[in-house]
C-alpha cells in the first residue's frame, strides 16, 4: 500500500469518537502483520479455503475482534456498535476479502441470537462464536426464495415439544464448515412474511446435511442446506414463533451497512493499487499520473470512495443512535457496492494488461467485489426497500408541511 493515501483520515469525521480511531489503529496493525500462508495463494482448492477461513477465525477471536460483532450483553442490537463493525469490515476489506468474509460471517451468523436469543441461546453459542471456537452461518435464502423472503418454503413443523424442518437452504456463506447454522422455515400453510420462524440447528443434527458446496468466482465457503425430517427441540426456536421474517430483516438492518463498508475497503484497496501505478508507470516521457484521462479517473473514484464513505458511517452512526436505518442502510449498500466495483474496474484499466494478469491484487479485487452487489439483499432490492422509505415519507410528509416539521 502506499503511504499517500491515508485511508484512516474519516475516522476524524463527527460521526466517529475517539475509540473509533484507536480501534483502527489496533485492527490495521493487527491485519498487517497476521501471516497466513492459505492467503497467499490465488487460486486456493476449496481445502485451502476452508483452511484459511478456520484459521482466520480463531485469529480473529484470539484477538479479540469478533466481540465487536457478538453482543454478549443483555439482547438489545443497540449494544452492538455499527461504526466499530463497519471499520473492522472496511479495515479486514482493505487487506483481504477472506478476513472480511470469516469476521462478517460470524457476527450475521450470530446475529439473530445476539438480537433475541435466551440466556441459555447466548451462553450455549455466543460466547463461543466471540471466541473463534464455533463458526456460524445465517441460512435464509432458498432455490426459490433469494430477493424474495417471503416466498420461502422450507417448512418447520410444530410436534408436540419439537420442530420438524423439511426443505433447503442454499447460497449459505460458512456452509460446510459452520458448527451451527441459523435456519428460517415456515409454519405448513402460512404465507409469505406470516409464519416465518428461526431456530439455531447445530452441524451433524440428524436430517440436515450439506447437499452440496458452491465454487464461486472469489472462493469462500459456501453450500446448498437440506433438511428431510430434520427435527429440533423447542428450545432451538430463536425469538417468537412467526416472528421470523422481522428477525431476518432486523438482521440485515445492521449487517447491510457493514456489507456497505467492506465494498468500501475493497475501493480503498483499488484505489492504493491505482495511485502507485499512476505514480510509478513511466508513460509518454513522464509517469501515467501525469495524463489527464487518468487524473480524471482518479478524480472520479476518489469522489466515489468519500461519498461511500459518508453514506457508510452516516447509516452505521444512526443505527447507533438507536434509530431504525432501514433505508439509509439500504442506500449505503447499494451507492458503496455499486461504486466500489466501478472504482475497481477504472483500477484494472489504470493497470492496463498487468490488471487482468491472474494474481494481482487489482484482478482478485474485479472479483472479489461482485457479489458484494447481489448478497444481503441484491442492488435491486436495495432500489425497492429505499423508493418504498421515499414514497412512504411523501406521503406523510403531504399530511406535516414543511413550516411545521421546522417549528
Ligand atoms: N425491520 C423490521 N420489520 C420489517 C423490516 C425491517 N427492516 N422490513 C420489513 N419489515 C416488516 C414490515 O413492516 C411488515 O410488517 P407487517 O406485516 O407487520 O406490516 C413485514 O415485515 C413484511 O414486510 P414487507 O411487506 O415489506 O415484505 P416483502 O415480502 O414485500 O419483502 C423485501 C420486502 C423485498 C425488502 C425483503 O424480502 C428483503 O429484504 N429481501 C432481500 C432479502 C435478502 O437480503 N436476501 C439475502 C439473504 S442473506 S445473504
Amino acid at each position: 500500500m502506499t503511504p499517500d493515501n491515508d485511508p484512516l483520515t474519516h475516522l476524524d469525521w463527527p460521526f466517529m469518537e475517539p475509540k473509533h480511531r484507536l480501534l483502527a489503529c489496533e485492527l490495521e496493525a493487527w491485519a498487517r502483520d497476521l501471516r497466513i500462508p492459505q492467503l497467499e495463494d490465488h487460486q486456493p482448492s476449496r481445502e485451502t479455503v476452508d483452511s484459511a477461513c478456520r484459521q482466520l477465525v480463531k485469529a480473529l477471536g484470539d484477538a479479540g475482534f469478533l466481540r465487536l460483532c457478538v453482543d454478549l450483553g443483555g439482547g438489545s442490537d443497540s449494544r452492538l456498535d455499527t461504526r466499530s463493525i463497519c471499520i473492522a469490515r472496511e479495515i479486514f476489506a482493505r487487506h483481504h476479502a477472506l478476513m472480511d468474509f470469516a469476521f462478517a460471517m460470524q457476527g450475521l451468523g450470530s446475529g439473530a441470537i445476539s438480537l433475541v436469543g435466551t440466556a441459555l441461546q447466548r451462553s450455549l453459542y455466543l460466547k463461543d462464536v466471540a471466541a473463534g471456537k464455533r463458526i456460524a452461518a445465517f441460512a435464509l435464502s432458498e432455490p426459490d426464495a433469494g430477493s424474495d423472503v417471503g416466498a420461502m418454503q422450507c417448512t418447520a413443523e410444530r410436534i408436540g415439544e419439537s420442530f420438524v424442518l423439511n426443505g433447503e437452504k442454499t447460497w449459505i456463506s460458512n456452509g460446510g464448515i459452520a458448527d451451527f447454522y441459523v435456519v428460517f422455515a415456515r409454519t405448513p400453510g402460512s404465507q409469505r412474511s406470516n409464519g416465518i420462524s428461526a431456530f439455531i440447528i447445530d452441524a451433524g443434527t440428524p436430517g440436515f446435511e450439506v447437499a452440496e458446496r458452491i465454487d464461486v468466482i472469489s472462493p469462500h465457503p459456501l453450500a446448498r442446506l437440506s433438511f428431510k425430517g430434520c427435527r429440533v427441540p423447542e428450545a432451538q426456536l430463536l425469538g417468537e414463533e412467526g416472528g421470523g421474517f422481522k428477525l431476518a430483516m432486523q438482521t440485515l438492518d445492521i449487517f447491510r451497512t457493514s456489507v456497505a463498508a467492506a465494498g468500501l475497503g475493497f475501493a480503498r484497496s483499488a484505489m492504493n493499487e491505482a495511485l502507485y501505478r499512476a505514480n510509478t508507470r513511466k508513460i509518454f516521457g513522464s509517469t501515467l499520473g501525469s495524463l489527464q484521462l487518468v487524473q480524471s479517473k482518479i478524480a472520479q473514484m476518489a469522489c466515489s470512495i468519500d461519498s461511500s464513505a459518508l453514506q457508510v458511517y452516516r447509516a452505521a452512526w444512526l443505527k447507533d443512535q438507536g434509530k431504525r436505518v432501514t433505508r439509509e442502510a439500504a442506500m449505503a449498500k447499494l451507492v458503496a457496492t455499486e461504486s466500489a466495483q466501478i472504482v475497481i474496474d477504472q483500477a484494472v484499466q489504470i493497470f492496463g494488461g498487468e490488471g487482468v494478469r491472474v494474481g494481482s491484487k487489482v484482478e482478485q479485487l474485479y472479483r472479489d467485489i461482485r457479489a458484494l452487489r447481489i448478497y444481503e439483499g441484491a442492488t435491486e432490492v436495495q432500489e425497492v426497500i429505499i423508493a418504498t422509505d421515499v414514497l412512504r415519507s411523501a406521503q406523510r410528509a403531504n399530511q406535516a408541511s414543511v413550516s411545521e416539521v421546522c417549528a
